[in-house]
C-alpha cells in the first residue's frame, strides 16, 4: 500500500460513519419505448479535501482494509430506501415496476448471511417482487467457487433478481448462460463501442442477444455514448441500455425526475421520415 492508500483507510472508515458516502443513480432505458425502467446504483465518496471520488479511486483500498462488505451494505440500504420511494411515480417504459440494480462484490457474496440480509431489506422496505436487482460481474462468477450456481439460487430465493455485469469481458462459455437463474446480462461496454463499426463486435453482440433471448434473458447494453450505437443496438434487438447518451449517474432527485419524464430516446424504426430515411434524433432529456 502506498502513502496515499494508507491515508485513505481511516478516512474511509470515518466516511462510512459520517454519511460522506453518496449513491448516484444511472438511468436504464427501455430501447423500444424510451422509458426509464430502472436505475443502477453507483457509489461515490465525498472526500473532504479531494472532492468527489469514484469507486476506482478507493475500492482497492477498501478491499485491502476489509471494508468492501460494509460499503456494499451502505449502497444496498440507501438504494432500497430510494427504490421504495419510486412506488409513487407514474408507471413508465414497458409498464413494469422500476428496478434498482446494485453491484455486489465477491467479498459480499462470500458473506454467509448475504441472502438473509437481502430478504430482510426487501421485507423492511416492503419492496415489490422483482424490483431489487443484484449485479455480479462475469469475472466474479467465473473465478468464484464451483458453488456459484447454488449461491445464485439462494439469492433468487431471497427475492432479488440477478444480472451478470460486464458480460463478455471474461472467458466464460456462452453455453452456460441458460443454466444460471438470471434475469439479464449487461453487455460490457467494450463491445458496445464496436457495434455498427467492428464486424466482430457486431456479430458477438448479435449472438449474445440471440442466445440470451432463447433462454428468456434480457440484454442490457452498458456505456452507450452515441446515437449510432443506440440505433444499432435497437436493430440487433437489444432490450435496454445505460450510458452517457441518455444520462450519466444522477443525484436521487434528478433520477426521480428522469423516471417521471422518460429519457427522450425514440427507437429508430419510429423515426422514419417520409422518404423512408432515418431522421437524426434529438435527445430532449
Ligand atoms: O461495470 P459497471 O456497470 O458497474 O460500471 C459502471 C461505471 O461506468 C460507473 O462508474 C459509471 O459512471 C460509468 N459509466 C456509465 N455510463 C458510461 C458511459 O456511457 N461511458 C463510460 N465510459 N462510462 C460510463
Ligand atoms: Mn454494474
Amino acid at each position: 500500500m502506498n502513502a496515499i492508500d494508507l491515508d485513505l483507510v481511516p478516512a474511509l472508515k470515518r466516511a462510512v460513519e459520517d454519511d460522506a458516502l453518496v449513491v448516484h443513480y444511472q438511468p436504464e432505458v427501455d430501447l423500444a419505448s424510451g422509458g426509464v425502467v430502472g436505475m443502477e446504483a453507483l457509489l461515490r465518496w465525498q472526500h473532504p479535501r479531494r472532492g468527489l471520488l469514484w469507486p476506482v479511486d478507493f475500492l482497492t483500498v477498501a478491499e485491502r482494509a476489509g471494508l468492501l462488505p460494509s460499503l456494499g451494505w451502505e449502497v444496498l440500504r440507501r438504494g432500497a430506501k430510494e427504490l421504495a420511494s419510486w412506488r409513487s411515480l407514474p408507471p413508465g417504459g414497458d409498464g413494469s415496476p422500476r428496478q434498482l440494480w446494485v453491484n455486489a462484490s465477491a467479498s459480499q457474496l462470500l458473506q454467509v448471511d448475504f441472502a438473509d440480509r437481502l430478504a430482510g431489506l426487501i421485507a423492511e422496505f416492503d419492496l415489490l417482487p422483482g424490483t431489487l436487482g443484484i449485479e455480479i460481474t462475469e469475472e466474479t462468477l467465473a473465478t468464484g467457487s464451483k458453488h456459484a450456481p447454488a449461491l445464485l439460487n439462494e439469492l433468487r430465493e431471497a427475492g432479488v433478481v440477478l444480472a451478470i455485469d460486464d458480460f463478455g469481458s471474461w472467458y466464460s462459455s456462452l453455453g452456460t448462460l441458460g443454466d444460471l437463474p438470471i434475469e439479464a446480462v449487461k453487455l460490457d461496454r467494450s463491445f458496445v463501442r464496436g457495434v455498427g463499426s467492428d464486424l466482430d463486435d457486431d456479430s458477438i453482440v448479435s449472438s449474445v442477444i440471440a442466445l440470451a433471448h432463447a433462454h428468456g434473458i434480457r440484454v442490457v447494453a452498458e456505456g452507450v455514448e452515441s446515437w449510432a450505437e443506440g440505433a444499432r443496438l435497437c436493430e440487433l434487438g437489444c432490450d435496454r441500455a445505460l450510458g452517457y447518451l441518455f444520462s450519466g449517474p444522477q443525484l436521487p432527485e434528478h433520477a426521480r425526475m428522469m423516471m417521471a419524464h422518460g429519457s427522450g430516446w425514440t427507437a429508430p424504426e419510429q423515426r422514419k421520415s417520409v422518404d423512408g430515411k432515418l431522421a437524426r434524433p434529438t435527445l430532449d432529456a
